[in-house]
């Protein structure tokens, strides 16, 4: 566990590296947990553009809605730009030119629903909860994922903007794939959009309401450049997202393949069940990670972000740079530089 010296000097380098900062990341993360009942709402987002998508979130939380429509509806925040265009639209296509989106939704009573590699819709955590409640099936992918959200009337659209299009060409000379820590919030400072160009868009948000309940949804473009029929950890159940009632909720971002061969939401939540804090379940999820791969985990990211039942938050990364954003009754604002390795 890193002392408390190590964690703000890794904080205040990491609020230091980001290029044009929209929000100040804060240095001590909230430890204390939310207290049950009215007022006991909170939501939590990974990277800076968690802070718009939270405030959103809170719209239901705050009026007493459910965590599950709560972070569904901030989810959508990233998912569009500021004209309310489509994540997809500011996401990096595939190697191939396509424009392919991964997302899950998850209720704390076990309920939940994903989609995998879908294109042409600018909302895909809208298409995993109608996967949720309108079919026996927890993921759908590809055309089938499609086929599914036309039949449920959802709008079909060119998810590919000339300016991706452009950066893809641009790969293209070099064609080499070597995804970049940290870009997600490199990337949205560059651009001061939640959905801007550079973006890779994922958000994992994580929410407990008033009542009590929890919900988390995880959405994505997914890493650029990636093969075609590639799929990542965000709408993998307990890779990328993982929520039980009765413990808490985890969700990843960074390179997927290595949450992914660790089960790594499912991980942090049951290292909660068996009593660990959301921030050493979040620790010894990174360490697993960096343990199995040690020279690979130089290069790469990963960033956990856990929220107990009682609202208590953790997070930690591989790398500096992870940042994640907090809001609840006494500041919807919140944003924290996470501890790393
Ligand atoms: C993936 N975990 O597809 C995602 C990528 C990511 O911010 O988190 N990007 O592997």
């Amino acid at each position: 566990m890193p002392s408390r010296r190590e964690f703000l000097k890794a904080s205040m380098l990491t609020a230091g590296a980001l290029a044009a900062p929209r929000f100040a990341a804060a240095a001590t993360a909230p430890s204390r947990g939310a207290l049950p009942g009215a007022g006991g709402a909170r939501v939590v987002s990974t990277w800076d553009f968690g802070v718009p998508a939270n405030r959103a979130a809170w719209s239901v939380l705050a009026t007493g809605g459910k965590a599950l429509d709560a972070v569904e509806r901030g989810a959508q925040v990233p998912e569009s730009d500021l004209n309310n265009h489509s994540v997809g639209k500011g996401g990096y296509p595939d190697r191939d030119g396509h424009v392919t989106l991964d997302a899950s939704i998850m209720d704390g009573d076990g309920r939940c629903g994903a989609v995998a590699c879908l294109e042409r819709i600018a909302h895909p955590i809208r298409v995993a909860r109608r996967v949720m409640e309108a079919t026996p099936h927890v993921l759908l992918v590809g055309d089938g994922a499609l086929q599914f959200a036309r039949e449920q009337g959802f709008h079909e659209e060119n998810l590919l903007t000339p300016e991706a299009e452009q950066a893809w060409r641009e790969w293209l000379k070099t064609a080499r794939y070597k995804p970049v820590a940290n870009s997600e919030n490199l990337d949205y400072h560059r651009s001061m959009l939640p959905g801007g160009k550079h973006n890779h868009d994922t958000i994992g948000m994580l929410a407990v309401d008033a009542h009590g309940h929890l919900a988390g949804a995880c959405t994505t473009s997914g890493m650029a450049w990636k093969m075609h029929g590639r799929v990542g950890d965000s709408p993998i159940i307990g890779a990328g997202l993982y929520v039980d009632g009765e413990v808490g909720g985890a969700t990843s971002t960074g390179v997927g393949e290595e949450v992914i061969r660790n089960a790594g939401s499912f991980l942090v939540v049951e290292l909660m069940r068996q009593g660990r804090s959301p921030q050493e379940a979040c620790e010894e999820a990174v360490r697993r990670i960096v343990k199995k791969r040690p020279d690979g985990a130089k290069e790469i990211q990963v960033g956990f972000l856990a929220l107990r039942r009682d609202g208590a938050v953790g997070a930690h990364a591989i790398q500096r740079g992870f940042t994640y954003a907090v809001c609840d009754a006494g500041k919807q604002d919140g944003l924290f530089a996470s501890p790393s390795v």
